[in-house]
């Protein structure tokens, strides 16, 4: 038996000395050496005695070793599992021991806190930094650069990424090797990404975006990445000449248009800029068109089905749409009541199916029979229509998520912390328009009768628990929140009040 999705990912450019990752930093790694690399990680991982199936957990900064652990995850038949640096180590605590992770290599300047949380879940716990230091940086060092690929089928489990729900506790949702491997083939094909192809990397790579969708589509076509650790537009714009095409979420894009330094002549050898994991403005879209005659090219996705829907390679590809749906992806809009499948032009739940689509959210069995159909088909809990010329558009969400600079906050996890702060009768938390992060989050706060809640404490308080991207960047404090006749919290009028909060 072959390990499907190493063999099409990894195994095929084994000896190649073509460039891969080009650093920062001047260095350029071949696919060759990359292997290497991650064929040593993966004897350090089997050192640590994990075997075929176990979570890896892995909480550090991006890196050519980080990237070389997803490889090496992959050719021992481990599970992957990345989380965000920003995390604190209670969010983290809850990953590892809800995944039952064997391994939890993390950040050597965060080790104490990280240590106990391995200790807790019976994990075993190892350190690792974007230098290369750490514990099993040590372990790898001597490995052999060649490992025999543990053999997997496509419907094994790859990686696990979790993603909050409306009632606040994350959901591991399990990626089989086919998921990850026919989105990333099928995108290839659609924007005809070759081995010429030079792609700026600059998103994490513990989210879709950056390394299923960004990283899976470059290592099939063979080309390379400009691997940077985040997002630098001056960075961006200093690698633009040597590169071929970009993908990143919006704010990428508003960012470079604030640039002065950002015109058409440097992006004239460009073949594609790719938007996704939240709205593009139309506006943004246009700006973009008028400064640099490229059009972007929006698509749309999830963690738990990839890519769905992309606009065009040829072809029109439309403001304020995504797209169609990819070929292997059957699209439906549905009556979000009765999930009745709606006509043409009619908003509603849109609901996808394919061989993107995941296998469930792990030991979580009622929570994947309420979004996953025993048909295949996956409820997005995004509305939107598909219009006369057969375009996909996104109206709004069925589910109370705010995307602040494409990274996903989930009001009711905050929400829970804040009504047991004190002299808070309860809250509410709202996403609100951001120029720069398209949306961010903000707070209202309903004050117990007499009471005056402190928005500085409180926002330290929580910053002790949840990652900082996930914090208020506003808190507001009044008497009552808004009720409708059915006594229920009105979030649309309260978005509708705060609407200008962020502008100036
Ligand atoms: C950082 N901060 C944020 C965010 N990022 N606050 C709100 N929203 C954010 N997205 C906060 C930090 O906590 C810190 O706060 C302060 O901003 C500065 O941090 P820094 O890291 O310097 O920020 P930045 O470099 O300006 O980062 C903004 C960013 C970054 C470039 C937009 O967040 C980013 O690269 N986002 C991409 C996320 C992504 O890849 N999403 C894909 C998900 P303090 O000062 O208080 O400490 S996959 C997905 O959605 C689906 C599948 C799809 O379709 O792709
Ligand atoms: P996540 O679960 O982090 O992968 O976030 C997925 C969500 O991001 C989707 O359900 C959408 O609400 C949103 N999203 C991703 N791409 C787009 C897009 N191009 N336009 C609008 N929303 C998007």
């Amino acid at each position: 038996m072959t390990n499907v999705l190493y063999d099409a990912l990894f195994g095929q450019h084994a000896g190649r000395e073509t460039p891969f990752l080009h650093l920062i930093n001047g260095e350029t790694l071949t696919h060759a050496a990359f292997l290497e690399r991650a064929a040593q990680l993966a004897h350090a991982l089997t050192a640590c005695e994990l075997t075929a199936g176990d979570r890896v957990a892995l909480q550090i900064d991006k890196s050519a070793d980080a990237l070389a652990l997803y490889a090496a995850c992959v050719q021992a038949g481990l599970v992957f599992l990345p989380l965000n640096p920003a995390y604190t180590a209670h969010e983290v605590d809850y990953f590892v021991s809800n995944s039952g992770a064997k391994l939890l290599i993390g950040d050597p300047a965060k080790a104490d806190s990280l240590r106990s949380v391995a200790k807790a879940a019976g994990a075993v716990f190892e350190t690792l930094d974007a230098q290369g230091n750490g514990s099993f940086a040590a372990r790898a060092a001597d490995q052999h650069r060649s490992f025999k690929t543990v053999p997997r089928s496509g419907d094994d489990l790859a990686a696990f990424l979790y993603t909050s729900g409306t009632t606040g506790r994350s959901k591991g949702a399990m990626m089989t090797q086919t998921n990850l491997l026919s989105n990333a083939r099928t995108l290839t094909d659609l924007w005809q990404f070759t081995s010429k192809d030079v792609l700026l990397h600059a998103l994490p790579i513990f989210h879709t975006h950056g390394l299923f969708v960004a990283t899976n589509v470059m290592l099939l076509s063979g080309g390379a990445m400009i691997f940077m650790p985040k997002l630098d537009v001056d960075q961006l714009i200093e690698h633009m000449p040597r590169a071929t095409s970009l993908m990143g979420v919006p704010t990428y894009y508003t960012r470079l248009l604030d640039h002065p330094d950002f015109t058409a002549d440097l992006t004239k050898h460009m073949r594609l800029f790719i938007s996704g994991s939240a709205p593009l403005l139309a506006e943004t879209h246009k700006l973009f068109e008028a400064r640099t005659g490229h059009r972007i090219l929006e698509r749309y996705g999830m963690t738990e089905t990839n890519m769905n829907t992309s606009n065009p390679f040829d072809g029109m590809r439309r403001a304020g749409t995504v797209g169609f749906p990819l070929p292997d992806v059957e699209l439906k809009v549905t009556d979000p009541e009765t999930g009745e499948t709606l006509s043409q032009g009619e908003i509603g739940m849109i609901e996808v199916r394919g061989p993107n689509v995941f296998k469930g959210y792990w030991q979580m069995p009622e929570k994947t029979a309420a979004e996953l159909r025993s048909d295949g088909y996956f409820i997005t809990g995004d509305l939107g229509l598909i219009d006369d010329q057969g375009y996909v558009q996104i109206v709004g969400r069925g589910k109370d998520l705010i995307i602040s600079g494409g990274y996903n906050i989930y009001p009711k996890e905050l929400e829970v912390i804040l009504d047991d702060m004190p002299g808070v009768l309860e809250s509410a938390v709202i996403g609100l328009p951001h120029a720069d992060l398209g949306e961010a989050p903000v707070a209202v706060l309903a004050r117990q009768k007499g009471a005056n809640p402190d928005p500085d404490a409180i926002l330290e308080t929580l910053a002790i628990q949840l990652a900082r991207f996930k914090c208020p960047r506003k808190v507001i404090v009044v008497d009552a929140l808004p009720r409708n006749t059915m006594g229920k919290v009105q979030k649309n009028v309260m978005r509708q009040t705060y609407a200008k909060v962020f502008k100036a």
